[in-house]
């Protein structure tokens, strides 16, 4: 062996020197290109390799650690990890972006410029996917051993664009130009399997004659605050296997053969857009058993490699649900360890429960994820028998305990029984863990009331709460650098990584110096947004009027519609009464609608109507505009959160799990106008209700109105300003060439209103007012705005993943990082 000595690698350097000496350098040897012919690219490409060279060795030194510590780690399967940009940030938390700055400037390179053209991994639909994302962020801060298992999706969230007013879908090939940042692992590769049959053999049963896929790893490191650590986040990406209709080939069937391969390297091709309510593509099972089935041979491999047997996985594995896309981990870990390892039925199952935990992030019984029997069986025929066989070892146990409740068990089956048969892979996820959380305090108390109420009588212990939580590296220290450095000079930088600390702001709240700096900076954030609505719709904005945000998926639970409607009503009252003293707004949307979600386009196509409408109303002047920003995704709203002075978050009471962009919005001094839903109640209760716009009707009386068949016409019929909203909508006042355009819109919500927008009408249109009038008095806005952001510490996600930690994974943070 060579000596050890040999292999000691000098750490890069990081003044100013070190970094021109280091982009150049890799321009030449890692880009191929020199100066005179390096395009903006080949810079931007330049610069990723020099950042990546800085966090190769705390990379190699997490891994390391945990290995020498024989750490017990943690893998979180996420079907999504929304990351956005790596640059940036991996710059902020090696500490060089001053002198990386300044070394561009030398080479002659625009450093903003290159910022701007990075290449979006957008493999995420929104706050599931991001929420991933924050929890690597944190891990690597606490220096927790762990590592993010997902998908590396060719395509990822599609781009928007409007045309007409109406969204247009467009692929997002983001690895066009290659993606430096990634480096893929091809000795990490397995054998995917689909499809064949089962044999007997014995006692043994024998998966034969499948399909196979190979699966390839990608990592990227996340870096986590001032280089803690490092995190690896390990995607996979679908390859042919060389066995893929090898009869064809040898038929002299080329041309057939790779068109095969074509076919099965689909299965990682594109994100599926999340419609919550259309499940049973049988593409969207493939992927969800491709990167279940990659991770779990990662991981046993992994563990294999150190010890001799199973006997201690639960002591150095934990495995986590992010939602129940990768529910099959659970018979896919059952599969690996009979078939392949020999383990007794009994003894995997038991190692099963004491490595799963699973978040829920939704209530809705619509959205909760279920597959036709029929189809897994044709594509999963091993893992439906063992779903079965786990179902009859689980409603043993519910005979046991409760021999004659036969409701009960008809109730927990992991298998719906009626119309077509189909698999619950929530119970499924229940069953297997041992320990199962919901998102916020609200929505965990209504998931043991609700849709587990059954599981929580029989496994009590089992259900918690980890209230979700952002990462204020991204969504205050790189998003917002006006406010940082404001807060820094106040309280010092340390904030980043112990949020709690913004709790000394408060003593500042009447500090008149204190309130202009803050308000200087949204000045500054809000001048920065309007250039980007200038730049991206035209709509020339005043940037001293109120800002008022509501960014988010488009979904009709989420109430952009009640938005809609006051807007509308504003719009009316200021067309009667021109000369009253109305505060200036812009009303700022932005969101995609999944592509086969006709309502939530619909609702699209309104906004842009309102805006034509009100944007060209001579009367209006500066009281009031509407803005729809195309394309939001992470690095727009790093932009449009800091410019916003009010956020809105007013879905339905008791259906938004949790959210986390009212996080972002309040850390950013926003304030809240939302109703009594998700972690909006806790973000209240940590700012103080009177620096909070809470209005609207709370879950009980939602669930009340519903109960007692709830009927809309009444808030209509004794309401002026609802009833001639709805009636000018309904009659084409926003759609002339089409006046029947919304006429199928109002009906539904005069008929049905699922999401009763119409009782909480009245309360949101007077909690708006209650905002204008908080407008006119600056100094009292921006205490208001304060109290927000010190109130912000307990929702770092910081926080939520040290709880994770110690009550669900059992993990700790490595020594010496
Ligand atoms: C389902 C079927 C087919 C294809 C896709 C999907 C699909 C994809 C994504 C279903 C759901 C999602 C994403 C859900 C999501 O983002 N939920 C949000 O999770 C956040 C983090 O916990 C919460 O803050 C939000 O309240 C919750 O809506």
């Amino acid at each position: 062996m060579p000596d050890a000595d040999l292999f000691q690698i000098e750490p890069p350097g990081n003044t100013v020197e070190d970094l021109r000496h280091a982009i150049a350098d890799r321009l030449v040897y890692a880009v191929g290109k020199d100066r005179p012919s390096a395009t903006q690219r080949d810079w931007l490409f330049a610069v990723f390799h020099v950042v990546r060279d800085r966090i190769m060795n705390p990379w190699r030194e997490s891994l390391a650690s945990a290995d020498a510590q024989n750490a017990k780690r943690v893998y979180y399967l996420s079907m999504e990890f929304l990351t956005g940009r790596a640059l940036t940030n991996a710059i902020l938390s090696a500490g060089i972006f001053e002198p990386l700055k300044e070394a561009c400037a030398l080479l002659g390179v625009d450093f903003d410029a290159l910022i701007d053209i990075e290449p979006e991994p957008g493999l995420g639909n929104g706050g599931l996917g991001r929420l991933a994302a924050c929890f690597l962020d944190s891990m690597a801060t606490l220096g927790l051993p762990g590592m993010g298992y997902g998908i590396r999706y060719e395509y990822g969230m599609f781009a928007q664009r409007i045309e007409l007013g109406q969204q247009v879908e467009e692929p997002d090939y983001w690895l066009v130009n290659g993606y430096p940042w990634e480096l893929m692992r091809p000795e990490f590769s397995y054998t995917i399997r689909y499809g064949g049959h089962l044999v007997l053999k014995g006692e043994k049963c024998v998966w034969e004659d499948t399909n196979d896929v190979i699966a390839t790893a990608y990592d990227t490191g996340v870096p986590g605050h001032e280089m803690r650590s490092v995190v690896t986040l390990r995607l996979w990406s679908a390859r042919a296997s060389g066995g893929v209709n090898l009869d064809a080939f040898n038929r002299g069937d080329y041309i057939q053969a790779v068109e095969d391969k074509n076919h099965s390297e689909n299965v990682s091709r594109v994100l599926y857009p999340d419609d919550r309510t259309d499940h049973g593509r049988e593409l969207r099972l493939r992927q969800e058993y491709f990167f279940v089935s990659a991770s779990l041979q990662d991981i046993l491999r992994r563990h294999i490699k150190k010890h001799s047997d199973f006997v201690q996985l639960a002591d150095r594995v934990a495995i986590h649900l992010n939602d129940t896309h990768p529910a099959l981990a659970v018979p896919e870990l059952m599969r690996l360890l009979l078939d392949e390892h020999k383990v007794e039925w009994e003894e995997a199952w038991t190692l099963c429960t004491q490595i799963f935990s699973y978040t829920n992030h939704t209530l809705m019984e619509e959205a909760l994820e279920t597959w036709p029997i029929e189809l897994i069986n044709r594509v999963l025929p091993r893992h439906m028998r063992l779903i079965y066989d786990i179902n009859a070892h689980f409603l043993a146990e519910v005979h046991h305990r409760f021999p004659h409740d036969h409701a009960l068990f008809r109730r927990t089956s992991l298998i719906e029984e009626r119309g077509v048969r189909r698999v619950r892979m929530a119970h499924l996820s229940v069953v297997a863990s041992h320990k199962v959380n919901g998102v916020s305090a609200l929505h965990s108390q209504l998931m043991v009331d609700t849709i587990f109420s059954d599981f929580a009588q029989m496994y009590p212990e089992r259900f918690c709460n980890k209230t979700n939580g952002i990462t204020p590296r991204r969504w205050l220290s790189q998003a917002n650098p006006s406010l940082s450095a404001v807060i820094d000079r106040h309280i010092g930088p340390t904030w980043r990584g112990d949020l709690d600390q913004l709790a000394q702001l408060r003593p500042l709240v009447d500090d008149t110096q204190f309130q202009e700096s803050v308000r200087d900076a949204k000045q500054h954030n809000k001048q920065r947004l309007t250039e980007l609505i200038a730049r991206s719709t035209g709509i020339q904005v005043n940037p001293t009027s109120l800002f008022d945000v509501q960014a988010k998926r488009i979904h009709e639970y989420k109430r952009q519609l009640l938005n809609v409607l006051h807007v509308i009503t504003r719009y009316h009252l200021i067309l009667a009464q021109p000369q009253a003293p109305w505060v200036p707004r812009t009303v700022i949307f932005g969101g995609k609608a999944a592509s086969a979600y006709d309502m939530a386009k619909l609702i699209i196509r309104l906004i842009h109507d309102v805006a034509r409408v009100v944007n060209a109303d001579p009367l209006m002047g500066d009281r009031l505009k509407v803005v729809f920003l195309p394309n939001y995704r992470v690095s727009l709203a790093e932009v449009i959160i800091p410019g916003a002075d009010l956020s809105e978050q007013i879905s339905t009471a008791g259906t938004e799990a949790s959210g986390t962009g009212n996080m972002k919005f309040a850390l950013n001094g926003a304030l809240t106008i939302g109703t009594w839903d998700g972690a909006n109640i806790e973000m209240a209760e940590h700012v103080g209700l009177e620096h909070f716009f809470i209005f609207g009707h709370r879950t009980e009386q939602v669930a009340e109105l519903r109960g007692q068949g709830y009927a809309p016409r009444s808030y209509y019929e004794t309401n002026f300003d609802l009833s001639n909203a709805i009636d000018r909508l309904a009659e084409g006042a926003f759609s002339p060439e089409e006046p029947d355009r919304y006429r199928h819109l109002t009906q539904v919500l005069l008929d049905s209103d699922y999401y009763q927008l119409l009782p909480d009408y009245a309360a949101y249109v007077a909690c708006q007012e209650r905002v204008d009038e908080l407008y006119r008095q600056p100094a009292a806005w921006t205490r208001s705005a304060i109290h927000n952001i010190a109130g912000m510490g307990a929702f770092t996600s910081d926080r939520t993943i040290r709880e994770y930690a110690s009550e669900i994974w059992r993990i700790q943070a490595l020594d010496g990082q």
